[in-house]
């Protein structure tokens, strides 16, 4: 098992502009040594609001060197168009760190409409 700890970091936009969501976000992540299963990101908090940077933390079997997340939102609630910046993951047992840029929207009225993206590391 490993601890990955996860940042997601929401675009720091104009608050005109609308970057972050109330939609439900799942993200999949994808090792040399396999796949984890779809994930719900949720804590206590307000996750994914314009210029934040939302914590958790996921214990899963050890993927090895990742390669890329998928991450997608379910579209619920106004104005769920979300402008991803990036994406940073750390392994808390092996201390390894990955970071996934995006910097694109998620929405379905912005760019190419997609609300589900694949981002391989930088
Ligand atoms: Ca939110
Ligand atoms: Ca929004």
């Amino acid at each position: 098992m490993a601890i990955y700890r996860i940042n997601v970091h929401t675009g720091n936009l104009s608050p005109l502009a609308g970057a972050g969501t109330d939609a439900n976000v799942y993200i999949t992540l994808y090792g040399d040594k396999g796949g984890s299963d779809e994930l719900n990101l949720d804590n206590a908090g307000n996750n994914f609001e314009q210029g934040a940077v939302d914590t958790f933390a996921l214990h899963l079997a050890d993927l090895g060197d990742l390669q890329r997340v998928r991450v997608r939102h379910d579209n619920k609630f106004p104005f769920p168009g979300w402008y991803l910046d990036r994406i940073f993951i750390r392994n808390e047992d092996t201390n390894q760190e990955w970071t996934f840029p995006c910097n694109r929207w998620l929405a379905q009225d912005e760019d190419d409409g997609e609300i589900e993206r694949v981002l391989d590391r930088a």
